[in-house]
């Protein structure tokens, strides 16, 4: 997709209305996010990481915006495109990295590797391979927080492709019929491995299919972190106060192919225009620009939480490489006998 109709550039007042240690704080996470995914790639490039990974690059304002709209007690449900979910909610690097790794010390203790991290300590009880697997999960936590009589919210995560699975409409139905406090937020990246939502879905429009069961629904620019935190925020504030749940479309796009570090130019899945459109519209890079401009942000401040951060991805490396692999009787015990 080379148009983006969506598009919403920052603006000003909606900007000044969080205060400035939130502002850094988005554009610390989107950071994390960014440079913890390139290092990936590079290291599967290298042949380090021998692990599958579907990175997130291109989508972090996505997760940022969402997590800073939630509590840890709020759970959050993530897919195969997991890493930036597990770090938004506040998932360490180290324990990312070392799953990668798979080793003992990882956030799954080496057993689930990029596509199944978990940490349920943090709200982030897991991510799975199954498309559209953890949208059910996400409505019946949000059930038993409806039961618990809680206002915690529970958020599932899922793509355009996820879009298209049945369960994802029964989840819907369900989730309006009991006013369950449950965020749906569809990540319309346009892509379903290498097939374009047009060869697939009739209409790319996904929100409009959350208003016939009656659930508010809207699809905003999900590269414009103050505007995905805005919608997320309002959404929250809905299934906090028992009204239901909400739909929020975010659109946006993943730089790299559907699993690795290539950009499927070469491959002909997609044109180098088309990736070069949404490059430029990086939300970082739309972030910073306007940060430096508003003086919300100088380069110093800019260059301590770059430094911050990969000194961060430097120690969990360290971290990953040094541990231990699980010991090979722990497999034996979690196998059906
Ligand atoms: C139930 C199921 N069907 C098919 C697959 C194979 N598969 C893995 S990821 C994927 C594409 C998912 O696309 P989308 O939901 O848009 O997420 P994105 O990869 O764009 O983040 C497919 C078809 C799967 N893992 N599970
Ligand atoms: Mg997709």
């Amino acid at each position: 997709m080379i148009t983006h109709q969506y598009y919403s550039p920052l603006r000003k007042e909606e900007v000044r209305s969080l205060p400035r240690s939130e502002l850094l704080s988005l554009y610390e996470t989107m950071t994390r996010i960014r440079l913890v995914e390139e290092k990936v790639a590079d290291l599967i490039k290298d042949k380090e990481i021998v692990c599958p990974c579907h990175l997130y690059i291109g989508q972090e304002a996505i997760a940022t915006g969402v997590c800073a709209a939630l509590t840890v007690k709020d759970y959050v449900y993530s897919t195969h495109r997991s890493h930036g979910h597990y770090l938004a909610k506040g998932g360490s690097v180290k324990g990312l990295m070392a799953e990668i790794y798979g080793k003992s010390t990882g956030c799954s203790r080496g057993n689930g590797g990029s596509m199944h991290l978990a940490a349920p300590h943090i709200g982030y009880p897991g991510s799975s391979a199954i498309v559209g697997g953890t949208i059910p999960l996400a409505v019946g936590t949000a059930l038993s927080f409806y039961i618990d009589g809680s206002r915690n919210v529970s958020v599932s995560f899922f793509g355009d492709g996820a879009a298209t699975e049945g369960v994802f409409y029964e989840s819907i139905n369900f989730a309006a019929l009991k006013k369950l406090p449950v965020v749906f937020v569809c990540e319309n990246n346009f892509y379903s491995t290498h097939m374009h939502i047009t060869a697939i879905q009739p209409s790319s429009d996904i929100f409009r299919r959350a208003k016939a069961f009656d659930v508010p629904a809207v699809k905003i620019d999900g590269n414009n972190v103050i505007e995905v935190h805005n919608a997320a925020s309002e959404a929250v504030t809905r299934a906090r106060a028992g009204e239901g749940p909400s739909l929020i479309e975010c659109v946006t796009y993943r730089w790299r192919g559907h699993v690795g570090p290539n950009w499927d130019i070469e491959k002909g899945l997609r044109s180098r225009e088309e990736v070069d459109f949404w490059v430029d519209n990086c939300a970082i890079k739309r972030t910073e620009n306007f940060f430096f401009s508003e003086g919300l942000m100088s380069p110093s401040e800019k260059e301590r939480i770059l430094q911050k951060v990969r000194t961060e991805i430097e120690d969990a490396l360290n971290y990953a490489r040094s541990s231990p692999y699980p010991e090979v009787s722990e497999y034996k015990n979690k196998v059906f006998k």
